[in-house]
């Protein structure tokens, strides 16, 4: 799973990088023009919790891949205003997050002006995301007209035509309805504007405060783009990173945060990929596992083992909720609420699973 920073240049895209993946700025790496990437562990308290009530001697979370692309060359010609989209490694991300400038920046052509620069990126998306569906469309119509077409050209064709009037109506294609297997006929382009989408707003250090209601106002302005939009400080994020606990906890009850914006855009890019997390527990490690929303006991079976996939017999379910709530196994047995489910049953976020398997 991995997520690709895009933004105009400037607008703060390493630093989140640095800041999101905990690594440092390498300045011999700086020169060489070369994707950064790495992969980070998604915050969750409840392992910390689960971790301390089963006294685990192990944590492990799950994680997410970022990625930061290169600016252009200099002197290159300025196919785009803003930086990462040409990279086909962008084109394999599973989804985007946008950096957006909300900082003023010395010796920058342009103040400081979110919306702009977001619909300005989303328009560009949206034109590559077109250049690549006519170019489909015109070739799959030309095939048609020398021979009947298949049943799944006939639909490759009405989704191609959906899909267009979407982008020329100026819309990105993740807000477009489609149907699972209409949306499979799409998978193989890549496009840029299906990819969901986080909008990590950078602020100066003293709009900070306000941080909450504009990054609000922006995701009210963008929802019908199917846009979620964290307002964070990079610059002041990555001083509370720095800080030792008992420090940053003081730093942040100053600012009047509980949670770092770091966790936040970390947890936000995760639920944005469309992942949700089922958990594991005893003395020996408490444990995230990674699963897609939808997914069944079945499946959870085979992210922890294949075999235990294999010889699947029944997995025994509590919620996060009701364990911590009944303080662990014993009271939730007594109240009935740790439940014997079959292959079928469809995973719930924080569900604690143990899966019985034959062999
Ligand atoms: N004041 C302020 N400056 C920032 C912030 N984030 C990044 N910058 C500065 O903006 C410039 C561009 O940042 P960089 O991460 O290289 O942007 P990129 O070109 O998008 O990768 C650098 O000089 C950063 O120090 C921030 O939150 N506040
Ligand atoms: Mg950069």
């Amino acid at each position: 799973m991995n997520i690709g920073l895009i933004g105009a240049p400037q607008s703060g895209k390493t630093t989140v990088f640095h800041l999101l993946t905990g690594t440092e700025p390498d300045p011999a790496a700086m020169h060489k023009r070369e994707t950064l990437r790495a992969v980070t562990q998604v915050p969750d308290p409840r392992v910390d919790k689960l971790g301390e009530m089963s006294e685990s001697r192990k944590l492990i979370y799950t994680t997410v891949e970022y990625l930061d692309t290169p600016g252009l060359e200099e002197g290159a010609s300025k196919q785009s205003w803003f930086e990462g989209v040409f990279s086909g490694e962008l084109k394999n991300a599973d989804a985007l997050a946008l950096v957006v400038r909300g900082f003023e920046l010395a010796g920058a052509l342009e103040s400081a002006e979110p919306p702009r620069d977001i619909r300005r990126i989303q328009d560009e998306l949206i034109f590559s995301d077109l250049i690549v569906i006519e170019k489909r469309h015109e070739k799959l119509l030309k095939q048609v007209r020398v021979k009947l077409p298949t049943a799944q050209e006939t639909l490759e064709l009405n989704v191609l035509e959906r899909a267009k009037a979407q982008l020329e109506d100026g819309k990105p294609l993740r807000v477009l309805d489609l149907e699972i297997h209409e949306k499979k006929a799409l998978r193989g382009f890549q496009l840029l504007s299906e990819k969901p989408m986080l909008v990590v707003l950078n602020l100066a250090e003293n709009t900070l405060s306000n941080a909450l209601s504009l990054a609000e106002k922006l995701s009210t302005e963008f929802i019908a783009d199917g846009m979620a939009v964290i307002g964070l400080s990079a610059a002041i994020e990555a001083e509370i990173a720095g800080l030792e606990d008992a420090e940053r906890e003081m730093f942040m009850a100053d600012l009047g945060v509980t949670q770092s914006a770091r966790d936040r855009v970390l947890q936000a890019s995760y639920a944005l990929l469309g992942m949700q997390s089922f958990l594991t527990t005893g003395d020996k490690e408490t444990r995230a596992w990674p699963i897609h929303l939808g997914e069944t006991a079945v499946d959870a079976a085979g992210v922890i083992h294949s075999d235990l996939a294999k010889g699947f017999i029944r997995a025994e379910v509590v919620h996060y909720d009701d364990f911590v709530r009944e303080g662990g196994y014993p009271g939730c047995k007594a109240k009935g609420l740790v439940r014997l489910e079959g292959k079928e049953y469809v995973v719930k976020d924080g569900d604690i699973l143990v899966i019985r398997h034959s062999g």
